[in-house]
């Protein structure tokens, strides 16, 4: 892993977190977070708006299926990256933020420095092996000052993040159960991306690769 702080230590009910400065703007915090409970309610979520492969502006599938939770939801198709306070597929809302999901990413990004984040949008994105997301920036949202909390579960990944240059150099780090990252300040709008999954052998739960991140969009 490439240049970072000392680490810091806290307790996350069960187990002891440990807090990382990558560089600026960027906070890694291992056992950031209950994986069990988080992963029952992510349940709930895609039981009631189903994960699928969005369409890129440019025409070709998705290979991380997505869906999201909260007051909007961030959304792909030929017209365009938007976010969307229905279900572009049944038109409905979608469904609320379970409340440990909200607790979570208030007490995350209090934790790397942001007071008062509330996020009013979470997209979950679901890599079975063989999917990846390109490098890329988050610019969809109103305010970017406000930071993006990241959680991931399951399989790891190699998560690779760059400058504000497309070309910049990049560091890469692991990305594994119960990891949490924050962006914000100087690192909200650096590109980034995450290098195609490897089939693995996460304990209990080795299919795949589940990312939440969480924004303030409107
Ligand atoms: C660094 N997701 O949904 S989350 C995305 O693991 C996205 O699914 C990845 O990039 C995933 O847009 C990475 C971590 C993340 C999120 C936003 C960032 C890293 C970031 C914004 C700026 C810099
Ligand atoms: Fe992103």
């Amino acid at each position: 892993m490439a240049m970072s702080q000392a680490s810091l230590f806290t307790t996350n009910s069960s187990a002891i977190s440990e807090i990382e400065k990558l560089q600026e703007g960027v906070t890694l915090i291992h056992r950031a977070f209950d994986t069990e409970k988080l992963f029952e309610a992510i349940q709930t979520v895609i039981q009631a708006a189903p994960l699928r492969h969005m369409e890129t502006p440019g025409g070709k599938r998705m290979s991380v299926a997505m869906t999201n939770c909260g007051s909007f939801g961030w959304t792909s198709s030929r017209a365009g990256y938007a976010y969307s306070p229905v279900d572009p597929e049944t038109q409905l809302s979608w469904p609320p933020m379970p409340a440990p999901f909200l607790k979570t990413a208030a007490h995350l990004s209090m934790q790397a420095g942001y007071s008062g984040f509330v996020p009013d949008a979470c997209l979950i994105n679901r890599y079975l092996p063989g999917a990846q997301m390109g490098l890329h920036q988050d610019r969809d949202e109103r305010d970017f000052s406000q930071p993006i909390v990241s959680l991931s579960l399951g399989l790891s990944a190699k998560f690779v993040i760059g400058g504000l240059k497309r070309t910049d150099p990049t560091q890469s780090v692991e990305l594994g159960d119960g990891d949490a990252i924050i962006l914000g300040g100087a690192g909200r709008l650096l590109f980034h991306g995450v290098r195609t999954v490897k089939a693995g052998q996460h304990a209990a739960r080795n299919s795949c690769r589940i990312n939440l991140t969480f924004r303030m969009a409107c």
